[in-house]
Parts: structure tokens; sequence; C-alpha cells
């Protein structure tokens, strides 16, 4: 018989990579009013300071980790450190990442690799250090923050495009691979959404003007807007409950309709 505590997530600890501000910030908040007990991390300790005391002035006791998702040595130790201090995780959003948008022919291999480092790479490392005490639990939710561009291409992003569209298929993959052992493995696909990361498509115009990507975005999203980091948070604790308990490897666009929608006619 269904309950609406299927929805919450009280007992539960959840690690929010790259967590201080932003998306990631968004959904751990939202996890901790679920019920969840929240750890995230972040590479630089001037960071982390402010996204432990932005979780406080929330009511929110995060615990903060210093860690660059890239290392994994250093994974493996802060997984192994939340072990003994907090407890064995059973939620884990793999949401740190980068963008560099530059031309692709104007790019270094060494700028496109360190994309896919964070946005490819480090969710595997993450994860696989994460799985083994999930597979103890005999539970464990993985949801990977993907994107548009796990679905479409755009001029200058191709290593985070190539980076999300990876992830992607590792999130089907996650699922295949440990979809027996109970861990269901999600994405969220957020649409074009205002943060830290997207603000240089934002910026103001020298004459007042908005950025013309700014303009384009809003008339190619149905909503006719750019996602707030709120619009996230529903979809993700929805992912993290036993609400989604047979929800595995989906990615879920949380996109105000961007991919359903062909773009208005010119007028
Ligand atoms: P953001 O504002 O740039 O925040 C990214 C976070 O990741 C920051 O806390 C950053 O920490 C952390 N991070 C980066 N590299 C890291 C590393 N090596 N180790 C640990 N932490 C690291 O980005 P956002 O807009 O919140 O995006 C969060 C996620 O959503 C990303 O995966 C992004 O690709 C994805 N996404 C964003 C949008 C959007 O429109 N904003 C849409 C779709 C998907 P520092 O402070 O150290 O840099
Ligand atoms: C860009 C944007 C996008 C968003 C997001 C869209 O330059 O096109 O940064 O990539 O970050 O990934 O879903």
């Amino acid at each position: 018989m269904f309950d609406q505590k299927e929805f919450r997530l009280d007992g539960k600890v959840a690690l929010v990579t790259g967590a201080s501000y932003g998306i990631g910030f968004a959904i751990a908040s939202a996890f901790a009013k679920s019920g969840a007990t929240i750890c995230f991390n972040d590479r630089k300790p001037e960071m982390l300071a402010k996204g432990i005391a932005a979780y406080k002035e929330l009511g929110i006791e995060a615990h903060g980790y210093l860690c660059d998702v890239t290392d994994e040595a250093a994974v493996q130790a802060m997984v192994k450190q939340i072990d003994e201090e907090v407890g064995t995780i059973d939620i884990l959003v793999n949401n740190a990442g980068i963008i560099k948008r530059i031309p692709m022919c104007d790019m270094s291999a060494e700028d496109f690799r360190a994309v896919v480092d964070v946005d490819l790479n480090a969710p595997f490392i993450v994860s696989k250090a994460v799985i083994p005490g999930m597979i103890k639990k005999g539970h464990g939710k993985i949801i990977n923050i993907c994107s548009m561009m796990s679905e479409l291409g755009r001029e200058t992003v191709s290593a985070y495009a190539a980076a999300k569209g990876g992830l992607k298929m590792l999130t089907r993959n996650i699922c295949s691979e440990y979809g027996g052992a109970n861990i269901q493995c999600n994405g969220i696909g957020p649409g074009y959404i205002a943060t830290p990361q997207t603000a240089p498509l934002r910026e103001k115009q020298p004459d007042g003007s908005r950025h013309p990507f700014d303009q384009f975005i809003v008339s190619k999203t149905p909503a006719g807007r750019w996602g707030d980091t709120s619009d996230l948070q529903g979809p993700a604790v929805f992912l993290a409950s036993d609400a989604s308990n047979f929800v595995n490897g989906h990615i879920l666009y949380v996109d105000g309709g961007i991919l359903a929608y062909i773009g208005k006619q010119p007028e």
C-alpha cells in the first residue's frame, strides 16, 4: 500500500560531490529537509568553509570534506572517513563538474582531458568507492548529474558533451551491473539552470541588453525561463527515495521542455 513516507530520506547518509553552492547545494539541502544526513566535498578550503556556513544558515549540520573528486586515493580516504564518522553512504550524487567553452580545434588535449576527468572519470571513481558499502547495506542510490549535452551538441562544448554523453552510459552501466544488488543508478539532466557555471551565458551586454544566448535559451525553452536550482530538488529527492526503487538506468530531464521542443518560427 502506497505511503507518503516513501518520499522521505530519514536515517539515510547522502554524499553530494561539489556541493558548496549551485545545483549540488540545492540538492543536498532538499535531502536534509527530507531527513537525510548530508556529506559534501569541495576541492578548495575556502569554498568548503563557505558551504558549511551556508548549510548552517539553513539549519543544516552538513559534514564537509576537502577532496578533489579526480584523485582516487583522496576519494577512497573521504569515503572511509565518512563511513567511520557518519555512517555508510546510502545516497551518492555525482554533481561536481566543470565546463570549458572552447572551439574544438582551438582546445588543447590537456583541456579536453581536464573536463572529462571531472565530469566522467570522477563519477566512476566516486561510484566505485561507494558501491561496496551499498552492497553490504543491501541498497543504494546513485544519481549522476548529466546534461542537455548528454543528448545534444553545440559549438564550443565538445569535451563537456562527450563527458556528459559518457556519463549517461555510465549511469546505464551501473544500473546493469549493480541493479541486482538493489542499487538504483539514475541521472538527472538539468536544462539551463542559473548558477555560476552558466553566469557567462547570462551576462548583460555592454549596451545593457540581454546576452544573445540568454535570449536563445528562453526562446528554446517551452517554460520560457531559465531553470532555478530549486527546480531540481523534488526530482532529486524522488530518485534518492524508496519511491523510485523500480526506476533504474533512467535519465530524468528537468529542462522545462527544451528536449521536446523544435523551437519557435522566427518572427
Ligand atoms: P558550478 O556552480 O560550477 O558548481 C560546480 C561545483 O563542482 C563547485 O562546487 C565546484 O567546486 C565543484 N567541483 C568542480 N571540480 C571539482 C573537483 N575536481 N573536485 C571537487 N569539486 C569540484 O556548477 P553547477 O551549475 O552547480 O553544476 C553542477 C553540476 O550540474 C555539474 O556537473 C554541471 O555540469 C551540471 N549541470 C549544470 C547545468 C546548469 O545549467 N548550471 C545544467 C546541466 C548540468 P569549486 O568551488 O572548487 O570550483
Ligand atoms: C552550455 C551550458 C550547458 C549547461 C547544461 C545544459 O555552455 O551550453 O553550460 O552545458 O551547463 O549542461 O544542460
